[in-house]
């Protein structure tokens, strides 16, 4: 786990120190969590709360040059809105308080979770993470949010459960939904072992504001060793499950959208190829890396399983 250490221009303006953060996210269940985590609800009864207050973890950099915010947040996808990429302007629609998370399924105590009371809880930073689309387009964009384990700790799945499940929330706001072609709600889910990899996060802000809707808001999955349709947006239900289920894309085409989806340049999508990205924004092209250059931290988690379609 990397030590997040304190630099001055990351921390300029925050009142949360970056020990704050760090100490709620070693200790979450101990004794020093309830003083990280009373500092915290001071901050978040002055207004709900706020990624504008997280620091930054030098250890994820993005390693290329960011992509400029109004492009990360005009140019989407979010079926459930419509299928092209300009449906941002639509999904201001979507209501973000008040905002629950379920947990159900294979837990010690199924509960629904206020978005601002979860927030209060959880160790809250901000990370640069390349993100790739499987239709071949990338961004490098600072997420704010907190590591998927923390949620796992504090949801308590049973020794039972072998896959947390996401799922988008469905709203009368959402005018695709009423596209029966499409296998509603969007669903999508890691093994345990991928939930519990220090790289996968929920974000609950971009550019070091509130997630805007577009993007997922108020809480979506970001995973980015794999393919963007993997990272769930605007999650309502989270189900610990012994099953594996049938994945929203997966449900659509399985011939071309699997449940791994990992990033690899060798393994050409049917009907396109993998080799290369192109970057939003300024439409220069990279080369792509395998498991979209996280795989020191994540190729471990592949070992025993390379008889399966892993990349896509
Ligand atoms: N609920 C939901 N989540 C979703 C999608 C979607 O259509 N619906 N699209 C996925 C795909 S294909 C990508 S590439 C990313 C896009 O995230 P962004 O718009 O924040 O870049 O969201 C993913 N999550
Ligand atoms: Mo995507």
């Amino acid at each position: 786990m990397p030590i997040i250490t304190r630099r001055e221009w990351e921390t300029r303006g925050a009142r949360i120190t970056p020990e704050t953060a760090v100490i709620g996210r070693r200790t979450l269940l101990g004794a020093s969590a309830s003083l990280a985590l009373a500092g915290r609800s001071v901050r978040a009864a002055e207004a709900p709360a706020l990624p504008e207050a997280a620091p930054r973890n030098p250890a994820f950099d993005g390693g290329r040059a960011l992509t400029e915010e109004k492009w990360a947040e005009t140019y989407n996808n979010y079926y459930e809105w419509g299928e092209d990429k300009t449906i941002w302007r639509d999904a201001q629609a979507l209501k973000q308080r008040p905002w629950t998370v379920k947990f159900e399924g294979l837990l010690n105590q199924p509960r629904v979770v206020g978005v601002d009371d979860l927030l209060k809880q959880m160790p809250l930073e901000e990370r640069v993470y390349r993100h790739r689309c499987v239709e071949a387009w990338a961004m490098t964009v600072p997420w704010t949010g907190f590591p998927l384990q923390a949620l796992l700790k504090m949801a308590e799945p049973l020794g039972s459960a072998k896959f947390v499940v996401f799922e988008t929330v469905q709203d009368p706001s959402m005018p695709n939904l009423r596209n029966p072609i499409y296998p509603w709600p969007y669903v999508e889910a890691l093994t345990m072992d991928e939930a519990a990899n220090d790289l996968a996060f929920m974000s609950v802000g971009l550019f070091g504001k509130p997630l805007p809707p577009q993007n997922g808001g108020p809480i979506r999955l970001t995973v980015p060793w794999k393919y963007g349709f993997k990272s769930a947006k605007s999650i309502g239900t989270i189900r610990f499950a012994e099953k594996r289920p049938t994945t929203f894309w997966e449900g659509i085409n399985p011939d071309e959208y699997g449940f791994w989806a990992n990033v690899n340049p060798n393994v050409p999508h049917p009907r396109w190829s993998q080799a290369n990205e192109r970057l939003i924004g300024t439409n220069d092209r990279a080369p792509t890396q395998i498991y979209n250059g996280y795989g020191s931290s994540v190729a471990a988690l592949y070992a025993g399983r390379q008889s399966e379609k892993l990349y896509m």
